[in-house]
């Protein structure tokens, strides 16, 4: 990353970097998405939380890429977890929006040191609901979740949002990405997306990266520990890597890394 992207992410709260992984593997990022709806068949695929994925050894080989932590380091250091992954991904026609909000509100870190790598399996565009961000809008104060408005219909990914009369939109990017790109963005920019109601899937998966001197505030909560050195003050909890099982996992290239010992 050059000094170029860093400014761009301190001025504007985002940053896409194209190419971050490969085509091959964004892929199967997408398959992954498809061998979980089929596997669990009642949850919406917009809601594959990190509880689905902290034991899959397609997740950790993932997250552990070396390309993204590079791309990471350069905004978190050198020391790496990761405390959420979710796959939001939009089915073609009914892919639920995702309504105004800081990730901050919603996240249980002290401090609030964090950077969220998001990452396109498959195109993200306009016409199916990408990404889309408020630029400047990390200098804003961060707000609490009693400030949002509760939007309980069950037509969104989040069941809460900024107040529309919170929301000047008039500077609004929408951050189109090819498979295998991703952008980066601050905790406390506001972004959202639209529904999507093309006829075509739109998979995008979040990683919430941070340096192992945030303490994540629950106790059962399992991270995945990633480059570096934990921090002997900060009690946060690692999940062990988990070892590839055909009838349990899904294949993927290189799993034989996986293999237990
Ligand atoms: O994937 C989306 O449409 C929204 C992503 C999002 O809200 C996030 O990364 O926090």
């Amino acid at each position: 990353m050059t000094t170029d992207l860093r400014q761009q992410y301190d001025e504007n709260g985002y940053v896409i970097v194209r190419e971050a992984i490969d085509a091959d593997l964004a892929r199967e990022t997408a398959e992954h998405v498809h061998w979980l709806a089929a596997r669990y068949p009642d949850t919406r695929p917009e809601h594959f939380h990190h509880d689905m994925l902290v034991t899959d050894p397609f997740m950790h080989r993932l997250v552990g890429d070396d390309r993204l932590l590079d791309i990471v380091q350069q905004f978190i250091g050198s020391n790496i977890a990761m405390f959420a992954a979710h796959y939001i991904a939009k089915p073609p026609k009914t892919g639920q929006k995702v309504l105004w909000h800081q990730d901050g509100t919603y996240w249980p870190l002290e401090p609030m040191e964090v950077t969220t790598i998001w990452l396109a399996a498959t195109e993200s565009t306009r016409e199916n609901g990408c990404l889309r961000v408020l630029p400047g809008t990390q200098h804003n104060k961060l707000l609490s979740r009693a400030e949002l408005q509760d939007v309980p219909d069950g037509k969104n990914v989040l069941s809460s949002g900024i107040h529309p009369s919170q929301i000047d939109d008039s500077h609004v990017v929408d951050l189109e990405l090819q498979p295998g790109d991703v952008s980066i963005h601050n905790p406390k920019i506001i972004h959202g997306s639209e529904a999507n109601t093309s006829d075509k899937w739109r998979i995008g998966l979040t990683l919430r990266y941070i340096p192992t001197t945030t303490w994540v505030k629950r106790d059962t909560h399992a991270s995945i520990f990633l480059r570096g050195q934990k921090s002997p003050g900060v009690a946060n909890l690692y999940a062990e890597p988990p070892s590839f099982d055909p009838a349990v996992h899904m294949p993927f290239r290189g799993q034989e890394a996986w293999l237990s010992a």
